[in-house]
């Protein structure tokens, strides 16, 4: 066993769990152009068998994110059974108001009742979902807003929204929350409803306990200080859940901690600095990415490993040192402490700990060195490959 990692470490590592997505198993691409690969799946039971083979390899993801129309099926309980049987749960159920045609001025916000309606009963239909498939949490992402000043009353549409949100608030039942996820900007990019977390803020607030924001970390302003939103969202008992994934520009959507590794440290220090990783935490921790030119199953594997890896480098930043330097104005102490732990390399700590619980030193290796990547191109011909967005 590594020398580094002491069992307190291991412990919270142990417990630790990070939701896959369904979309990040069919085929994504850019506006540009969607690229079609081999062994695809097909539907949402094949999405289920791959997200399965990531936990399998990692026994990180115990779960994976549904997304309602893409993932629908006639019956819940049959593809909640199918995720039962290879050891993983259907988890986040994910609802999409921006996909139709109706939507175009706005879907909870809009001016029209009846649209506002039609979107409403949507999310009341994923509730249903979740009924179905036994899951925790509903989530909000609006692609509502405008292009041109003047197109829009701001005002209005979030009154609008406030009044919507609630109604589907008042469906939940028993642990059931909903998750509102906001986003700087696209598709609209004058106004968007939900820009920032503190409108999110606001409008789950308004809610109720069960309401809580959604923390995209590629849906903020280059520059910006993740880490701080983290730590004030947790301090207000309102940070629901990560969809992590990784920036250089816009929403890319790229392999979390692939951008910037010393990012997703300091969020996992602050989450960690917040309780957020203790065994009785309620955040939902959910990767929100696509694999346009990279092996999707393997890019889901290192995606989970690097969030394994920052949280146990973040775990080892000695805080007694770090105290003592904060409190005695010791800076470059203070600083010092906090990089030797960004510094150290763990992986091979953390490739003997998993072989200790009978998984593969190295997830990435197994799955090259399995036939499970030949056997789903052999098997998965004929039919309509899925997409982010089918
Ligand atoms: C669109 O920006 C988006 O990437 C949001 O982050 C959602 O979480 C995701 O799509 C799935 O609806
Ligand atoms: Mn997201
Ligand atoms: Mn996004």
């Amino acid at each position: 066993m590594g020398t580094m990692l002491s069992p307190e470490i291991l412990a919270v590592l142990e417990r630790q769990a990070i939701e896959v997505p369904s979309w990040a198993y069919g085929n994504s691409g850019t506006r540009f152009k969607v690229y079609g690969t081999d062994g695809t799946p097909r539907d949402p039971f094949e999405k289920i068998a791959d997200a399965a083979e990531v936990n399998r390899l990692t026994g990180l993801a115990p779960s994976v994110a549904l997304h309602i129309p893409w993932d629908k099926v006639d019956d819940f309980g049959a593809l909640r059974t199918y995720a039962n049987d290879l050891g993983i749960e259907l988890g986040t159920i994910n609802s999409n108001t921006f996909q139709d045609d109706d939507y175009k001025f706005g879907a909870l916000t809009h001016e029209d009742p009846s649209v506002r309606r039609k979107a409403i009963d949507h999310h009341l239909e994923c509730v249903d979902v979740m009924d179905a498939t036994g899951s925790r949490d509903l989530k909000i992402w609006l692609a509502e807003g405008s292009n041109y000043p003047g197109q829009a009353d701001m005002r209005g549409r979030q009154d609008r929204l406030a009044e919507s949100l609630a109604q589907i608030y008042a469906r939940l039942s028993g642990d059931q929350r909903l998750m509102l996820e906001y986003k700087f900007f696209e598709p609209s990019f004058y106004h968007t409803d939900v820009p920032d977390w503190g409108t999110s803020y606001a409008q789950v607030a308004a809610l109720g306990d069960r309401a809580k924001v959604c923390l995209d970390t590629g849906h903020h302003a280059p520059g910006t200080n993740i880490e701080f939103i983290v730590m004030q969202l947790q301090r207000l008992g309102k940070l629901g859940s990560f969809d992590f994934n990784s920036r250089f520009y816009a929403d890319d959507d790229l392999i979390v901690g692939a951008a910037d590794p010393f990012q997703l440290f300091r969020i996992m220090f602050e989450v960690i600095r917040g309780g957020g990783l203790d065994a009785d935490t309620e955040i939902a921790f959910m990767l929100d990415q696509c694999h346009n030119v990279e092996n999707k199953i393997q890019g889901q594997i290192r995606s989970v490993l690097n969030v394994q890896e920052m949280t146990a480098r973040a775990l080892l930043v000695d805080h007694d040192a770090l105290v003592a330097a904060q409190r005695s104005g010791d800076v470059l102490a203070a600083n010092a402490v906090f990089m030797d732990a960004f510094y150290t390399d763990v992986r091979g700590d953390l490739a003997q700990w998993r072989e200790s619980r009978g998984l593969p030193a190295d997830p990435e290796a197994a799955f090259r060195a399995s036939d499970y990547q030949s056997r789903i191109e052999a098997e998965r011909v004929g039919g309509v490959q899925a997409g982010w967005g089918a």
